[in-house]
């Protein structure tokens, strides 16, 4: 029987690799992808993807679970101890998912759900109409200040008197400062809400310490398992005790079917390497590859929501730099020479979310590639003159071979 994937599906197997020779030939520069590493995607790859294991370990509908129980054990244990959270699930198939997860263990339909409006940095799942989660529950929203570009508590704290959720959520992807998770926790405390905290995007922020955890002051935290933590793709949820059975209940049977396994080996690889000193310098790296990056484009005249980062992504608001550029222009120039970032809506946001009036740039990718302050300064310069001259050819060419340039110092998979 062949077993390589080019004899068996010549098709497949092409795109995949030109899927792999696009990420190695262009600056992969989207806040909330990752390179993962080899020992992940070999995880990812294996036979677990043929096993049904419905349950949890120890306690499944079907038989032969011994090794994936085995699996997910680790993967549990592995983020007990990253996260220090009293009980996690981690087979949530995504963020979303695990959101999902949050709402059926706290929420009846009908609800209320106060959260950061997805222009303001919010994410789908956190009540948008479009989503199961606007349609579901009652969606109150609170909003960054529009002079600051950051959350504003105390008008958080009135708009959560004058709704009393059921739940409010913080976090965010698209919002670049550090939320105040303990404030957060006091104000649900106050309207006796709970508190779900969002950390998908900074989840090996958070598990390296180079970000403020919000474990103890919300009583559910979910995240991504392939963002900044680059483990194998996928959800997690993290609660107190109390309500460990809740979310397990509702994780499955409540909405999803069986677990993936293969994934959750992933994400069990992803966390042992999380656990090694070398990753806490990877976190601390990215986020001051982030502020790196924020002084270079401030310094070239951009405009940045909050005027900076605390963490791995900037935010360019083009509406006063470059009035007449959208962010959709902006990513297809940047796509253009090797640039990979995306459109992203602004706070105030006046444009269709397909065109939007900013660009999201996120630097965990290319950490995890090698590059240091020194690079990002260049990318960050790169960046600029195509933002500042799209359309000229020289422009582009010149940034282009500087891209060719840096991929080639920097390969992702040797
Ligand atoms: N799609 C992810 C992001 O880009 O932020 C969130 O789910």
């Amino acid at each position: 029987m062949p077993h390589h994937l080019t004899d068996v599906d010549p098709a497949v197997a092409d795109a995949v690799d030109h899927e792999r020779e696009r990420q190695e030939s262009t600056l992969g520069m989207i806040a909330s992808e990752n390179h993962a590493s080899e020992a992940v995607l070999a995880a990812q790859g294996t036979v677990l993807t043929n096993k049904y294991a419905e349950g949890y370990p120890g306690a499944r509908y079907y038989g032969g679970c011994e090794y994936v129980d085995e699996v997910e054990r680790l993967a549990i244990e592995r983020a007990t101890e990253l996260w220090g959270a009293d009980h996690v699930n981690v087979q949530p198939h995504s963020g979303t998912q695990a959101n999902m997860g949050v709402y059926f263990a706290a929420l009846e339909p009908g609800d209320t759900i106060l959260s950061l409006d997805l222009t303001h940095g919010g994410h789908l799942s956190h009540g948008h109409h479009v989503n199961f989660s606007g349609q579901l529950y009652e969606v109150a929203q609170y909003e960054v200040d529009p002079d600051t570009g950051y959350v504003e508590y105390d008008a958080l704290a009135a708009r959560a008197h004058e709704v009393e959720p059921d739940v409010i959520v913080s976090g965010s992807s698209a919002y670049p400062r550090e939320f105040d998770w303990e404030r957060v926790g006091e104000i649900a405390d106050e309207v006796d809400a709970h508190h779900l905290a969002d950390i998908a995007h900074v989840t090996g922020l958070v598990a390296a310490g180079v970000h403020s955890s919000p474990v103890e002051h919300a009583s559910f935290v979910t995240g991504s398992t392939h963002k900044t933590i680059r483990a194998g793709r996928g959800g997690i949820i993290m609660c107190d005790e109390e309500y460990a059975d809740d979310v397990d209940s509702a994780v499955f049977p409540g909405s999803q079917g069986g677990p993936l396994l293969h994934n959750i080996a992933g994400k069990a690889v992803g966390f042992e390497e999380a656990r090694q000193p070398a990753f806490e310098k990877y976190a601390r790296r990215t986020v001051s590859n982030a502020t790196a990056l924020a002084d270079v484009l401030r310094d070239r005249g951009l405009s940045l929501v909050s005027g900076g980062t605390d963490k791995h992504l900037v935010l360019v608001d083009l509406r006063d730099s470059h009035p007449d550029l959208t962010g959709a222009d902006a990513e297809a120039a940047l796509s253009d020479v090797g640039i990979v970032v995306n459109k992203n809506a602004v706070p105030g946001e006046t444009r269709s979310p397909f065109v939007t009036s900013g660009v999201r740039i996120g630097t965990p990718a290319l950490t995890t590639r090698g590059f240091g302050s020194e690079e990002i300064e260049t990318v960050g310069h790169l960046i600029a003159d195509v933002i500042d001259a799209p359309e000229d050819d020289a422009t582009r060419e010149r940034v282009s071979d500087a891209v060719d340039d840096l991929c080639e110092s920097f390969p992702i998979y040797k």
